[in-house]
């Protein structure tokens, strides 16, 4: 995939990568949950007015991290991550653990992390494994009713946006894995990388998306199959 002697590379995945381990994703045939749409359970309203939906939404997506594995996609990232020449720097909107059980470390988790949970009373981040409901105290400061998913909800300010703007500053070569591109700002990456400069902006996915006008190249097919044909 290279070109450039050591030129910087930015992957940003969204949940088609994860789909064929099994993690449903948001908008296809399987994206409703329980004939609700992602915008009814992730938002700090529908966390005031439901807790206990929201809740129960976290703790079966938590609990079905236990029953998948990575993929031949996350496995090729890895790959890639080791053995690629420049900069490198993995962005997933995907709030699974997948890529860090294939082996993962030069990753941004933007929409937080299913296995993470935070107190809004004392602001501890804690790792969590177990469900949660509105009852449960908080084992830092003990509080009761104040610990929700570290997830990042609509409206709120995804996580690592320094970081991700500074490397689309200088990013070469930009590849975007199965997202639909509608969700700000991670929708807007690709753009900002093609004005910055970017040379080769190649889309996987198994459809166009909102945002494939954007792209110098389109890899139609299924992440399992094109991440590690893109990567050999
Ligand atoms: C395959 C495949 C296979 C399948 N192989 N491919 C109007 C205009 C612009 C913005 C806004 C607006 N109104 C509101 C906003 C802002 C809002 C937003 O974007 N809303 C849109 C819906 C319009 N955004 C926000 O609120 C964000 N915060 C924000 O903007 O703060 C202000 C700010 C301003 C400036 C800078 C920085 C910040 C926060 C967004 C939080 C998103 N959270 C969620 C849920 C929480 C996580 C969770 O519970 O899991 O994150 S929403 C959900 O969508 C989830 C995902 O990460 C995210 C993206 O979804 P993704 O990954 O693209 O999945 P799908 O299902 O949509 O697509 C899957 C794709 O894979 C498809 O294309 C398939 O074809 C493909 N595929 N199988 C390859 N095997």
């Amino acid at each position: 995939m290279a070109g450039l002697t050591h030129p910087n590379l930015i992957v940003l995945t969204g949940a088609g990568l994860s789909a064929e381990s099994g993690v449903p994703t948001f908008r296809g045939v399987d994206g409703l949950w329980e004939g609700h749409r992602i915008e009814e359970v992730a938002s700090p309203e529908a966390y005031k007015q439901t807790p206990h939906l929201v809740h129960r939404f976290y703790n079966l997506r938590r609990a079905a991290l236990k029953t998948v594995e990575p993929n031949a996609a996350h496995y090729a990232l890895v790959r890639l991550e080791k053995e690629w020449p420049g900069a490198f720097l993995h962005v997933t909107q995907n709030v699974d653990d997948l890529n860090e059980r294939a082996g993962a470390k030069k990753l941004l988790h933007m929409h937080g992390q299913l296995k993470k949970i935070r107190c809004v009373w004392c602001r501890n981040v804690m790792d969590w494994e177990a469900d949660l409901d509105v009852t449960t105290a908080c084992p830092e400061c003990a509080t009761t009713g104040k610990l929700r998913p570290d997830i990042v909800w609509f409206g709120e300010m995804p996580y690592h946006i320094e970081e991700v703007s500074q490397a689309l500053e200088t990013v070469d070569i930009f590849v975007c894995i199965g997202t639909s591109g509608v969700v700000y700002p991670a929708a807007g990456f690709a753009r900002q990388a093609a004005t910055k400069g970017a040379k080769r902006l190649i889309e996987v996915n198994l459809e166009p998306t909102e945002i494939s006008g954007h792209f110098t190249e389109q890899r139609q097919g299924t992440a399992g199959v094109e991440v590690p044909r893109l990567v050999e």
